[in-house]
């Protein structure tokens, strides 16, 4: 019963069962007077240092003597022209038609994204990204695009490192301006685990490309075509580039896999085109695409749509590197790839590798090794940071194959199976996740669906259940809410429908909705619920970047805000002191505005009073100050 309550437990569903800090800190609200940020900032860096930060207590720490990370020196002061330059010039079309014309492999870095996501369960800080921001405009204008927003980002940005994802973007966006800027976005579902209404789709998408996404790369969990339209209209509406994307499962080669069949991704990236996609996303999200099924794959799919193709895919198995080439051979027009210290294993294939491997050919990708070393070099200083969320796979892993997980899900799904005392039944947990998606009749496995069918198997490992179990009809199960929300039919509909079987079991005699939800989602109105969280914030403008975090995520979003008036601008805080307080005599500098810098140091740490409190002594900018935090260990 606990497991089950805990399955269905809100925070748990949102991924959100590491946080307790905030739930049980209720004092760090009830501030009466305003205080200054300065004064915040300090409150924040007084309560980790005493405390610890309950994200990082208990896991590996960084050596004592890591350095701040430094960025590589400006190879010019004027960056090259880069596909930013042509978008903003000529159009989404014409950059199009640009990909095609390229003898070049383009890449993408995923680093900032999908690279941390799938190796540091997301927790990158902005700080550390628009630091290397202008070396990446500067150094490598070749690049086609810099993956850094969306997917799991957003909000993690919220919830875990108390950031506006929005200022992340704007930050970089103005850092990189030759560069364009990609994001993951989840059709339907936008950055969140459930379909929206139509219109909060709309508003979001018409957001993000305000605040600086140029490229939009669009799947939906169940490779629902149907369910990906007003997302994809949202991006054409908008002026960005829209890159309408295949999710890949199965193996085309596997003739015991026909559901997934050539026949089919080729049926769906016609679909794709004709909706108006201009570049077709190829989405191996967990890896799966062998190179000898790329090179078949991409080959037919360059022989039957006009529009560039560009592929994505994780190394988990180890064999990713050679896929990329396969598909390269086979014409793709861009892939993507991490740096270096960000890629392998469940993250993207080596992206200075790929550089090298293509050096001298007809497909060299024209970026300096020389640049993306320097600049893997800093993330390699970065990644050092954060070994508290390192979860690693120590080696590839061929077990891929069998539970077809995505890297993005892979060290998530670990560590809520280490949360439920699970750890050393993990390759249970992996075979069981198999058989649940046989279960579910062999279903596209990503950001939702993946995550349902990750609940699904947690609960059937934890309470001893078997497929035949959950399929007995005498048999009584509680399924998690997620497995019933998508039943339903609130994630839209996979091909063929779900099996009817299991539909009944988990429904009983309540029949599914198998049209589009947005059709029936009523649309939210916007400006009520504007002034509606204007007014449960006293009166806090609250701006339409705000707004439409608040329609993804309304507690996280209000969460962070109340978190926001007690801490202020800890975003500007380098990343050991954000995780792990100051030491005595140390020095920091956090600039809160342009050229606004708080010089920070730590004089002592006092004592517990009889009140269970610790005083903590600073200078801020040369003046003494002292701070009062609970101890709360
Ligand atoms: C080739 O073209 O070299 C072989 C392609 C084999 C494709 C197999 S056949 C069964 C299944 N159906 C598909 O569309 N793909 C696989
Ligand atoms: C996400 O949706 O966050 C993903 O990375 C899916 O692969
Ligand atoms: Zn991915």
């Amino acid at each position: 019963a606990f497991v089950e309550n805990l399955l269905k437990h809100p925070t748990f569903l949102s991924n959100e069962y590491t946080t307790k800090f905030i739930d049980e800190t209720p004092d760090l609200f009830s501030f009466k007077k305003r205080r200054d940020r300065g004064t915040k900032v300090l409150t924040y860096i007084a309560d980790i240092t005493v405390n610890g930060h309950p994200e990082t207590t208990g896991r590996p720490k960084p050596p004592a003597d890591l350095k701040d990370p430094r960025p590589p020196a400006l190879l010019t002061t004027e960056p090259a022209q880069g596909t930013r330059n042509l978008l903003e010039a000529e159009g989404p079309k014409a950059v199009a038609d640009w990909m095609l014309a390229q003898k070049q492999l383009l890449l993408t870095d995923t680093t900032m994204r999908d690279g941390h996501q799938s190796l540091l369960a997301t927790r990158m800080r902005s700080i550390d990204m628009i630091k290397v921001a202008p070396a990446y405009a500067a150094n490598l204008p070749e690049l086609f695009s810099v993956e850094c927003w969306g997917g799991a980002t957003f909000d993690v940005a919220y919830r875990f490192l108390q950031e506006c994802p929005w200022q992340r973007l704007r930050d970089l966006r103005r850092a990189m301006p030759n560069v364009m800027s990609q994001m993951l976005l989840r059709a339907s579902n936008g950055v969140g685990y459930t379909n929206y209404p139509d219109n909060v789709v709309k508003s979001f998408v018409a957001q993000a490309a305000k605040s600086g996404v140029d490229v939009f790369r669009v799947f939906d969990s169940l490779n629902w075509v149907e369910n990906m339209r007003v997302a994809m209209d949202a991006v054409q509406d908008s002026g960005k580039l829209c890159e309408a994307t295949i999710c890949y499962t199965g193996d085309i080669l596997d003739p015991a896999r026909a559901k997934y069949d050539l026949k089919y991704y080729v049926n769906m990236a016609k679909e794709l085109e004709a909706a108006g996609a201009h570049i077709l996303g190829l989405k191996d999200m967990a890896g799966l695409l062998k190179p000898a099924s790329a090179e078949i794959l991409v080959k037919t799919l360059k022989e039957e749509v006009g529009i560039p193709i560009h592929f994505h895919t994780h190394d988990t198995s180890g064999i990713a590197g050679a896929t990329i080439l396969a598909a390269a051979r086979a014409g793709v027009d861009a892939v993507d790839a991490a740096m270096d210290a960000f890629s392998g294993g469940t993250s993207q294939p080596c992206l200075g590798s790929i550089v090298e491997a293509l050096r001298h050919t007809d497909r060299d990708t024209q970026l300096s090794p020389t640049a993306v070393r320097d600049i893997s070099d800093y993330w390699e200083q970065v990644r050092a940071q954060y070994v508290a969320f390192e979860s690693g796979l120590a080696a590839p892993a061929s077990e891929v194959y069998l539970h077809e997980m995505p890297g993005g899900q892979f060290t998530n799904l670990k560590a809520q199976a280490r949360s439920l005392g699970l750890e050393e039944r993990w390759h249970e947990v992996a075979k069981t996740y198999a058989d649940v998606n046989q279960m579910f009749g062999d279903i596209v496995k990503v950001t939702p669906s993946s995550k349902v069918v990750g609940d699904m198997a947690l609960m059937m490992v934890s309470q001893g259940l078997t497929r035949n179990d959950v399929e007995n009809p005498d048999k009584d199960v509680a399924f998690p809410d997620s497995v019933i929300d998508m039943m339903r039919g609130n994630l839209g509909q996979p091909p063929g429908g779900f099996p009817a079987q299991i539909v009944k079991k988990v429904l009983k005699d309540e029949t599914p909705d198998i049209t589009r939800p947005g059709a029936h989602l009523p649309p939210v109105d916007i400006e009520a619920t504007r002034a509606d969280v204007i007014a449960e914030l006293e009166g806090l403008p609250i701006d339409d970047e705000d707004l439409n975090g608040y329609l993804m995520y309304p507690k996280v979003f209000m969460d962070y805000m109340g978190r926001h008036r007690a801490y202020g601008p800890v975003r500007t805080l380098p990343t050991k002191t954000f995780f792990y307080g100051m030491e005595p005599s140390e020095e920091i500098t956090a600039e809160i505005d342009p050229g606004k810098t708080l010089e920070i140091r730590l004089s002592a740490v006092g004592e517990t009073t009889d009140d269970g409190e610790v005083k903590v002594f600073f200078e801020l900018n040369g003046q003494p100050r002292t701070i009062r935090v609970p101890n709360r260990l």
